[in-house]
């Protein structure tokens, strides 16, 4: 049964995956066999990825692409099949917030936050789709997010793209379930990444954050996410016990979506 949660010989894509969410996923993957791929916007993030990749010991395929050009990825993809070999697990992990009120908002900025949020993924997913389809196999992770179900004030056009990215994951898993490919989500509760650091400020009086003190009377576990909390749920998606779950979206918050919140003191 253990054997079930192994991902020897398979290839994983975990994109956006230099640092942060991405690369605790990568190296959770690799650290049960998977060969890793990985992309970022930037060459100087890439080297700087390969090489955080390496001092944990791993040999990282990394590639320079923005995913939100269909061009660029289908040009990336077409070079790991011939690289590194066929993708039978991808993770799409990239994505951006813009914290606006949505009045204050434009249309451009709005736009920009759903490119990468949601049309990326989609993107990204059509590009390897073939591939795994061939291969008989495949496993699609999108990380979503608390966002995916609720919304809060500032955070309009991420909440609609990871809204959206929920219903795409579950059409992927509708269209593409009987060849064997499944497709999930993972919605990531409140983790301690460069994403969250400005709701994390120590106050000028040296308080926490009220968003950060908001959080913990918020999560029954009273505590911020960490990336290793990630890791396993992960590895359970990626692998061949995940095999009859599809369309799913795992919500790894410390039970935010389960609780009213702790009442003030
Ligand atoms: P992060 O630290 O900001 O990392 C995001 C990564 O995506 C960076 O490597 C970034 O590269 C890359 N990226 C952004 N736009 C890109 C593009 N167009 N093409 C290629 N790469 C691009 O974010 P994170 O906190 O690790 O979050 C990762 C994912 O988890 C995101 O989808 C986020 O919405 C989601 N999430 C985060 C939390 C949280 O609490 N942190 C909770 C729920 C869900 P650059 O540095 O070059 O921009
Ligand atoms: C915010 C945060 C959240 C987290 C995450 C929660 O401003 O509310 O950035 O959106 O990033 O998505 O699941």
């Amino acid at each position: 049964m253990v054997n079930k949660f192994s991902l020897e010989g398979k290839i994983a894509l975990v994109t956006g995956a230099s640092y942060g969410i991405g690369f605790a996923i990568a190296t959770a993957y690799a650290q049960a066999g998977a060969t890793i791929v990985f992309n970022d916007i930037k060459q100087e993030l890439v080297d700087k990825g390969i090489a955080a990749y390496a001092e944990k010991g791993i040999t990282a395929h990394g590639y320079v692409c923005d995913v939100t050009n269909e061009e660029q990825v289908n040009a990336m993809v077409a070079k790991i099949e011939e690289e590194v070999g066929t993708i039978d697990v991808l993770v799409n992990n990239t994505g951006i917030i813009k914290r606006i009120p949505m009045c204050e908002m434009t249309a451009a900025e709005f736009r920009q936050v759903i490119d990468v949020d949601l049309n990326a993924p989609f993107i990204v997913a059509k590009a390897v789709i073939p591939g795994m389809i061939k291969k008989g196999h495949g496993k699609i992770i999108n990380i979503c997010s608390m966002m995916s179900e609720l919304g809060r004030e500032t955070v309009s056009a991420y909440a609609a793209a990871k809204g959206g990215l929920k219903m795409l994951t579950r059409n992927i898993a509708s269209e593409y379930g009987e060849f064997n490919i499944q497709c999930n989500g993972i919605g990531p509760g409140y983790i301690a990444t460069p994403q969250t650091a400005p709701l994390r400020e120590i106050q000028p009086d040296g308080s926490r954050h009220p968003f950060d003190q908001f959080i913990i009377a918020k999560t029954p576990a009273a505590r911020w996410g960490t990336l290793e909390d990630l890791q396993g749920p992960a590895i359970f998606l990626a692998s061949d016990a995940s095999d009859f779950v599809n369309g799913h979206v795992l919500y790894v918050d410390g039970g935010i979506l389960a609780y009213i919140g702790k009442q003030p003191q």
